[in-house]
């Protein structure tokens, strides 16, 4: 019997050992820490890192001796031999708040240290090498030591180093858009990660390892529930459950927020109104607030989305958005909460270009929200396409302490199914000029804080994850997560180093794989823009569920909800009129800007049909006609996909089989959706331009009627009940 057992037992370990080393299903995301290939490096640092010392015991710094403790042990395939005194050859984390050891070192570059930053310095400390993680605060350490371990994953620290980081932004957070009943708006990677129903008492496995990714990126607070809120969120029951949440967070330096809905008093406090200058509403704010920290007592602030899309909000009272903003902000200011106020609002009513409302609503208030109020701008003026022109919004509001949303979830950039790296987007954004106080004023110096010299300043992120194994459902849109948490730690990162971290660390360090790849995501949005919505067009796409082309859309209740409203196509040409013969949007930009982008021939011609009504035989730069362009970009947007797939084929050998493969798939899927963009748009753009496609393009092999015909009733992430 024995005999039987034991062998076969060994052929199960063996057998388990080979799967488990072959599986790679993307939860682990950049923090994988697989034992380093290249063996002088790996030699280098085995020598160099022999020993580890964290010197405290807080929670926080508890977190990095256990991620040092798995990160370091796993790249040098050896476990790491903890001590509490130096030794030769060993890193040493502290942070002057908590260790003396550190605190007496006196490290000269301290000084330059904000909260957050950190410090890691080589230097031979009573005759030992060793090297040294250090920050003021506990949190800094933290983030010091994902930073070490980032420079081993992506094999750049060899020998002698100092450096110095600091976060550009005060609030680098991570918007969750998840209903209490786990379906999450605009989101395509299953349901959300949070398990209402099982908490406070089961603190899920995920919940440690999305902390861990977020802080591994200097990620500092979430908002855990959906801007269109359910009021329930304030209510006893749940605040226990989001305590229990905040309790894991905050061991990795990030702060909770709630997105609140602003009818609460009535549904949970039964009051008569929710007007925020009623004594009653503004008492029960005041005591929600209280209990709120007394749950959560370092709890970040409130999220609001108010007067937007059939939300409540001051306006249901004739009561203003500051009104409203500072009403919370009094609630929440005795415990240091801050209120982040939304400016995503189009009114009901008024029948102008939607792009210019937000801002003749805000601009007004300019200057007349309290200190620890700060006013959330999406990049754009419409709503996350796939390119806008920046927020005029951004430069508009000078006395007002403005944060940057943008989002990850690629509602409109084919959901999870399309490759897209959207660091590219964000930089786009960030480093154009408001010309608000001169030239150089960038929308990144807006969000910083420090054009208006706010401290209250920094970005948002609409989430990407859901219980998807992978946590984005594309393997590739985890780098949408990842260098967004590094923007916002610092907007001015090259976004192609970025991508090339990112590949280092979840895929692999080999260099005709991460060139190769850093290939493919670093044109991916470009490439998107060009088979959905090139030369400036914008929300074409289908009703609802925002899922595939329907410019031929017009039945939609509202005029501003439907394509037909944006791209204009009639038998003059195509676009919308934005310039002052138009809607003039444009004068709520920098005269700078205005003067080059009124004249259809100085139009930076990415945002030709955004600003412009153009002819269809309008003459572009290259020389073709306006139509001959859009084809021209409609079909070389499909090209771009083909070459992409070619790529990754040849990357075959150096991946692992299951990513390969879901990557591979999902490039068929694209490649198919990019053609029924291009097919769909371009046919029926050709019943206005009356031109042929040019000759030697590949015929769509459908007509219009059927592309007219598709339904999608249950196409993903469709808002729903929350
Ligand atoms: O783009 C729209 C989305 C809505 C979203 C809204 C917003 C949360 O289609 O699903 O609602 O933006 O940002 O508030």
């Amino acid at each position: 019997m024995h005999m039987r057992k034991y062998p076969f037992s060994i052929l199960l370990i063996c057998l388990l050992q080979v799967l488990t080393a072959k599986a790679e299903d993307g939860y682990r995301l950049w923090l994988r820490y697989d034992k380093i290939s290249n063996p002088t490096l790996l030699n280098h640092y085995q020598k160099m890192m022999q020993h580890l010392w964290v010197d405290g015991n807080s929670p926080i710094l508890q977190s990095a001796q256990k991620e040092l403790t798995m990160g370091l042990g796993g790249l040098l395939g050896k476990p790491m031999n903890q001590v509490n005194s130096i030794q030769n050859n060993t890193v040493i984390v502290g942070s002057v708040e908590s260790s003396k050891f550190i605190a007496n070192l006196q490290l000269s570059e301290m000084p330059r240290l904000g909260k957050e930053g950190y410090l890691i310095v080589s230097l031979t400390i009573e005759g030992k090498p060793c090297l040294v993680v250090a920050a003021k605060t506990d949190v800094g350490a933290l983030y010091g030591s994902f930073k070490l371990l980032q420079e081993l994953q992506t094999h750049q620290y060899f020998g002698k180093m100092v450096m110095v980081n600091n976060p550009a932004m005060q609030l680098r957070m991570l918007d969750h858009w998840d209903n209490l009943n786990r379906t999450v708006e605009r989101g395509y990677a299953g349901f959300s990660i949070f398990k209402w129903h099982l908490l406070p008492g089961y603190i899920d496995q995920r919940y440690i390892d999305y902390a861990r990714a977020n802080a591994s990126i200097g990620i500092n607070g979430t908002v855990v529930n959906n801007v269109n809120a359910n009021s329930l969120m304030l209510s006893k029951d749940y605040l226990i459950k989001v305590a229990a949440l905040a309790n894991v967070f905050r061991k990795y330096g990030i702060k909770t927020y709630l997105s609140v809905k602003f009818s609460s008093p009535i549904e949970l406090g039964k009051l008569k109104t929710a007007d925020p200058l009623d004594p009653a509403v503004i008492a029960w704010w005041k005591q929600k607030a209280d209990e709120v920290y007394k749950y959560i007592p370092d709890f970040g602030g409130f999220v609001v989305k108010a007067n937007s899309e059939g939300q409540p909000g001051p306006q249901n009272y004739q009561r203003s958005h500051a009104d409203g903003a500072n009403m919370l902000g009094d609630a929440l200011a005795p415990h240091g909460g801050i209120v982040i106020w939304r400016a995503f609002v189009y009114s009901n009513e008024t029948p102008i270009d939607r792009t210019k409302q937000a801002y003749l609503e805000f601009k007004p208030f300019d200057g007349q929200f309290k200190p620890n109020v700060i006013v959330q701008v999406k990049n754009g003026p419409l709503d996350f396409q796939p390119r806008e022109p920046f927020h005029p919004l951004f430069g508009g509001m000078p006395k007002t302490p403005l944060m940057m949303e943008f989002q990850l979830t690629q509602e409109y950039l084919g959901h999870a199914t399309h490759l897209v790296y959207e660091a590219p987007l964000m930089t786009e954004v960030l480093d154009a000029d408001t010309y608000a106080n001169g030239a150089g004023s960038t929308v990144a110096k807006v969000v910083n804080g420090s054009l208006g010299k706010f401290d209250l300043n920094g970005m948002a992120g609409v989430a990407n994850i859901g219980d998807d194994r992978n946590w984005t459902g594309h393997p590739f849109a985890q780098a949408n997560w990842y260098a967004y948490g590094r923007l916002a730690w610092n907007p001015s990162q090259n976004t192609d180093r970025i991508a090339e971290d990112w590949i280092k660390m979840s895929w692999s360090t080999d260099s005709q794989f991460v060139a190769k790849t850093k290939q493919m995501m670093m044109d991916s949005r470009k490439v998107l823009v060009q088979y959905m919505t090139p030369l400036g067009l914008h929300h074409i796409m289908g009703d609802g569920h925002h899922y595939g082309p329907s410019p031929w859309s017009d039945r939609l209740g509202r005029a501003d909800w439907n394509p037909v409203y944006y791209h204009r196509a009639d038998s003059a040409g195509i676009g919308f009129e934005r310039s002052s013969k138009g809607s003039n949007a444009l004068e709520q930009y920098a005269p700078e800007i205005r003067k080059i982008y009124e004249d259809p021939k100085t139009c930076p011609e990415q945002y030709l049909l955004w600003f412009h009504h153009v002819a269809w035989n309008f003459k572009m730069k290259s020389g073709k006609t306006l139509w001959e362009e859009l084809c021209y970009n409609y079909y070389a947007g499909v090209e771009a996909v083909r070459q992409t797939q070619k790529i990754w084929a040849a990357q075959k050998s150096l991946v692992d089989e299951e990513r390969f493969e879901q990557v591979r798939q999902l490039l068929l899927v694209q490649e198919q959706e990019a053609i029924w963009w291009r097919n769909a748009c371009l046919l029926y753009f050709g019943t206005f331009s009356k031109m042929p496609l040019p000759v030697g393009y590949e015929q769509p092999d459908h007509d219009l009627k059927y592309y007219q015909s598709l339904r999608f009733p249950f196409a993903p992430g469709n808002g729903g009940s929350n």
